[in-house]
């Protein structure tokens, strides 16, 4: 049999689930994730081959709508990464929350009106559907707003449906050489993930305004075989954030990199020594000079 293989872009809207879902697919942690929209930044790729098929997912920012407040070079540069991810894919899988359609919903949808590839339709989160009658009539009402070559209910944390999802994007795999060694998961470095991995947790544990400040730097990663040392320097926007992050007698900062740790060593299957910096660098999130020194590069 001939090899096939191809390109899946998930988009979606902020917090529906697109990373938890490429995650599961992988059964593995890629892309980071939160209960905060906005957490994933940049095109992650999750890489599964499975036999002769070559599955290349890829993970991207919530696409929203950019309010006054959110009109920064980092808001523009998230959106810019979701729609070029959409460009030359072989399938799309688009994400929806539940029964609910908002406005960003819309304007993913419009971003989908010039892409010719089959778009599968995602309503994910229906674990937490409270009443299961409306889905139903629900699937019909959203299935009239395109033609989507496909329309399934799933549940990305606990995975239901999701091995169906992945046969019916495996339908429009093309026939073609892998474009990446079967063992190879991600096209990121294992530097990216460490810096993700702080990220998340700062996202996870930090109050509302305060993530969204925030970027993570590797400075050093050092690779000594058993044991790998990791420097992290998180940046922020002012002084007061920078208080927030380390915390009562540091306590916030230890807790973050205590879970980043764990994290990171179970990805690398080694110890891992790792020390956080915090350090105020004034408005990097709006400056497209300093958001490229700090590796927000469309590809
Ligand atoms: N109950 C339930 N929660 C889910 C499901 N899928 C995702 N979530 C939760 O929804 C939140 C957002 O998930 P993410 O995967 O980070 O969402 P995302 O679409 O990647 O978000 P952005 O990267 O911000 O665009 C997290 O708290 C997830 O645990 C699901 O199927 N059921
Ligand atoms: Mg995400």
């Amino acid at each position: 049999m001939s090899q096939t293989c191809g390109f899946v872009a998930i988009v979606g809207r902020p917090n529906v689930g697109k990373s938890t879902l490429m995650n599961r697919i992988l059964g593995q942690k890629i892309s980071i994730t939160s209960r905060r929209p906005q957490t994933t930044r940049h095109q992650v790729m999750g890489i599964k081959t499975e036999g002769e098929a070559q599955f290349i997912y890829v993970d991207t920012p919530g696409i929203h709508i950019m309010a006054k407040d959110r009109n920064k070079a980092i808001n523009r540069f998230m959106n810019q990464a979701a729609t070029q991810a959409l460009r030359d894919v072989d399938c799309v899988v688009f994400i929806i929350d539940r029964t609910r359609w908002s406005d960003e919903d819309q304007v993913v949808l419009q971003r989908l009106e010039h892409v010719q590839a089959p778009v599968i339709l995602a309503v994910n989160k229906v674990d937490r559907l409270e009443d299961k009658s409306t889905l139903l009539p629900w699937l019909g009402e959203v299935g009239a707003r395109r033609d989507f070559a496909a329309i399934i209910p799933i549940s990305a944390k606990h995975g239901t449906n999701v091995p169906e999802l992945e046969a019916e994007v495996a339908k429009h795999l093309s026939e073609g050489v892998h474009h990446f060694p079967e063992d190879q998961v991600t096209n990121k470095s294992q530097r990216f993930l460490a810096a993700e991995l702080v990220r998340e947790k700062i996202m996870r544990q930090l109050g509302d305004e305060l993530p969204y400040q925030v970027t993570v730097e590797i400075e050093e990663f050092r690779d000594e075989g058993r044991v790998v040392h990791i420097s992290a320097l998180i940046l922020v926007e002012r002084s007061g954030q920078k208080k927030i992050l380390i915390g009562e007698n540091g306590e916030r900062i230890k807790s973050i990199g205590r879970e980043a740790r764990l994290d990171m060593e179970r990805a690398l299957d080694a110890k891992v020594m790792l020390n956080l910096w915090v350090k105020v660098k004034r408005g990097w999130s709006d400056d497209e000079r300093a958001l490229k020194s700090l590796g927000y590069n469309l590809d």
